[in-house]
C-alpha cells in the first residue's frame, strides 16, 4: 500500500483502470524535488499525437514534446511498429568488432540530413554520452595529428551539455557543477549571449551581441591556441532559458575557431531534427561546425539514443595506423542498439513522410511566435524569446525565491491540462512539430490564465 498516494487520485485511477505503483519509495527520481513530487505525484499513463493522459485519465496537451524529444508527436505508428518488429527479430548485437545492418543504414540516413561534408556518425545512448564522446573525439583528433598539447575544452556560461563529467565541466550551469568537485580540469568558458537590456522581446534572432564571440580571442590570448582543443556551444541554449544566438554570433565563432585551429562543436541535442526549421540548426544559421552532437529527436524519444556527427576529415585523420588496430578507443555497450536503430529509422521515415523537419520554418512557426509574443504585458512577464518551434517566456522571479513563481505557473498549467517546462523563472516551450494552430491557441490561453492568477 502506498501511503503517499492521495485517495482521490487512487479512486480516479481505479475508475479508468490505471495501474498505480504499489509504492513510490524506491525510485530516486532524476532532477526532481522528490519529496514534493511524492506528496502530489503527476503520473502519466498514455500518449498519442499532441497529448498525454495521466493515470486518472485526464488529457494533457504536450507543449514540450515530452522533454524536447518527441518531435513527431507521441506513439507514431511507424516508430512503434519498427521497435516491435526489431524486438521480435534481434534484441541485441555487440557493437564492438561486430555490427548489424540497421546501424549502418541509420548512420547513412543521419549523414544525409547533416551539412555537406559531415558524413561520419558515432552512436551513443543519450545526449550526455554523445557530448562526452564529442569532447573525447576532439582531444583524440588533435593527438593523432601530432597536436597533443591541445587539451583545453571551452564551453559557455549558461551552457547545458548533459550531466556526465565532461559535459558538466564545459557546461555553465552552476547548480549542475558546484556539487561535484573538480570534474574535468582545464576547461574555460565564453560569456553567454543573454542581453535583455539590448535584446528584450526580440523576434527570432536578437540584433545585438555578435561580439560576445570575441571572448574566444581573450581565451586564446590567455591559454594559447596550441593548448585549446575545442569549443562547444548550443546553437540555441534551451535548458537555461531559450537563448537565441545574436545575428552574426555563430558565424564569428566559426571564423575564430578556424583561424586558431580549434574544433567547433554544436550541441544540437534540442535543436537537431527539425526544431529550428531544418534538420539541424547548423543549416538554419548557415554555420557548419566540425562536430554535431545530437540525441532526443533522433529516435523521437522512443528509445534512448545519441550520436556525434563528424566531418569526414576528422574521421579520416584517425584512419592512418595499422588496419588491425582500433582507431578510436571509445564506445558503449549499447552504441547503435538494434531497438534504437529501428526507432531511428522509423522516426526519420515519419519526419520525411510528413515534411516535419522543415515545418518549424513555415506558417505554424510564425503563428506560434505571434502566440508567445502575445504574452508580453501579462503579469510577471519580463521577456519573450522565440525561434522556430521554441519559445521562452521569462518571468520576474519572486524576490529571494528564484524558480518559485515559474514553478507555480507550471503546476497551474498542469492542473489546466497543459504540460510546459520551466527552468529558473523562464517557461520553455518546444511543442511537437506536428502542432496545429488550435493547439497553439490553447497553449497560450492556458499560460495566460496561469500568469494572471500567479502570485
Ligand atoms: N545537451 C543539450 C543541449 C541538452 O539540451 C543534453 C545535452 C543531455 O542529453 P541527455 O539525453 O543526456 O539528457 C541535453 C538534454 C530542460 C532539459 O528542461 C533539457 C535537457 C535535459 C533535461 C532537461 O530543458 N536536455
Ligand atoms: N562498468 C563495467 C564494470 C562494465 O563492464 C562496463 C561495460 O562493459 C561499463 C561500466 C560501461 O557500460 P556501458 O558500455 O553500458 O556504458
Amino acid at each position: 500500500m502506498n501511503k503517499a498516494l492521495d485517495p482521490a487520485l487512487m479512486q480516479a485511477a481505479e475508475a479508468v483502470g490505471s495501474q498505480l505503483p504499489a509504492s513510490m519509495e524506491a525510485y530516486w527520481m532524476p532532477f526532481t524535488a522528490n519529496r514534493q513530487f511524492k506528496k502530489a505525484p503527476r503520473l502519466l499513463a498514455r500518449a498519442s499525437g499532441m497529448h498525454y493522459w495521466d493515470v486518472a485519465g485526464r488529457e494533457v496537451l504536450d507543449a514540450v514534446a515530452g522533454l524536447w524529444c518527441v518531435n513527431a508527436g507521441h506513439n507514431r505508428p511507424r516508430i512503434t511498429a519498427a521497435i516491435q518488429q526489431q524486438a521480435a527479430e534481434m534484441d541485441f548485437a555487440p557493437p564492438f568488432q561486430m555490427g548489424h545492418p540497421k546501424a549502418f543504414e541509420l548512420a547513412e540516413r543521419v549523414a544525409a540530413l547533416a551539412p555537406a561534408g559531415m558524413g561520419k556518425v558515432f552512436f551513443a545512448n543519450s545526449g550526455s554520452e554523445a557530448v562526452d564522446t564529442a569532447l573525447k573525439m576532439a582531444l583524440a583528433y588533435h593527438r593523432v595529428r601530432g597536436e597533443g598539447t591541445r587539451t583545453r575544452l571551452l564551453g559557455r556560461d549558461r551552457g547545458y551539455h548533459g550531466v556526465n563529467f565532461g559535459g558538466i565541466s564545459v557546461g555553465g550551469m552552476v547548480g549542475n557543477r558546484k556539487t561535484f568537485g573538480l570534474a574535468v580540469a582545464g576547461t574555460d568558458h565564453l560569456r553567454h549571449t543573454h542581453d535583455p537590456a539590448r535584446n528584450a522581446y526580440s523576434q527570432g534572432q536578437p540584433a545585438h551581441g555578435a561580439e560576445f564571440a570575441d571572448d574566444l580571442e581573450k581565451l586564446v590570448a590567455m591559454h594559447d591556441a596550441s593548448n585549446i582543443a575545442a569549443v562547444i556551444v548550443e546553437p540555441i541554449a534551451g535548458s537555461t532559458g531559450v537563448l537565441v544566438p545574436p545575428v552574426g554570433y555563430l558565424q564569428r565563432l566559426r571564423e575564430l575557431c578556424t583561424k586558431h585551429g580549434i574544433l567547433l562543436i554544436f550541441d544540437e541535442v534540442i535543436t537537431g531534427f527539425g526544431r529550428t526549421g531544418n534538420p539541424f540548426a547548423a543549416q538554419t544559421f548557415g554555420v557548419t561546425p566540425d562536430l554535431i552532437v545530437c540525441a532526443k529527436g533522433l529516435t523521437n524519444g522512443a528509445v534512448p539514443m545519441g550520436a556525434v556527427i563528424a566531418k569526414n576529415e576528422i574521421h579520416d585523420a584517425f584512419m592512418l595506423g595499422a588496419e588491425h588496430l582500433i582507431e578510436f578507443p571509445h564506445g558503449y555497450t549499447y552504441s547503435g542498439h538494434p531497438l534504437a536503430c529501428a526507432a531511428g529509422l522509423g522516426t526519420l521515415d515519419t519526419y520525411a513522410e510528413e515534411n516535419l523537419l522543415t515545418r518549424a520554418s513555415g506558417d505554424i512557426a510564425a503563428y506560434f511566435a505571434a502566440g508567445v509574443h502575445s504574452l508580453k504585458g501579462e503579469p510577471h512577464v519580463i521577456d519573450v524569446r522565440n525561434f522556430g518551434l521554441v519559445g521562452g517566456i521569462e518571468l520576474q522571479g519572486i524576490a529571494g525565491e528564484p524558480t518559485k513563481r515559474a514553478f507555480s505557473v507550471f503546476l497551474d498549467c498542469w492542473e489546466q491540462g497543459l504540460l510546459i517546462r520551466t527552468t529558473g523563472d523562464t517557461i520553455a516551450l518546444s511543442p511537437p512539430l506536428i502542432i496545429e494552430r488550435a493547439h497553439v491557441d490553447r497553449v497560450i490561453e492556458i499560460i495566460r490564465t496561469a500568469l494572471r492568477r500567479a502570485a
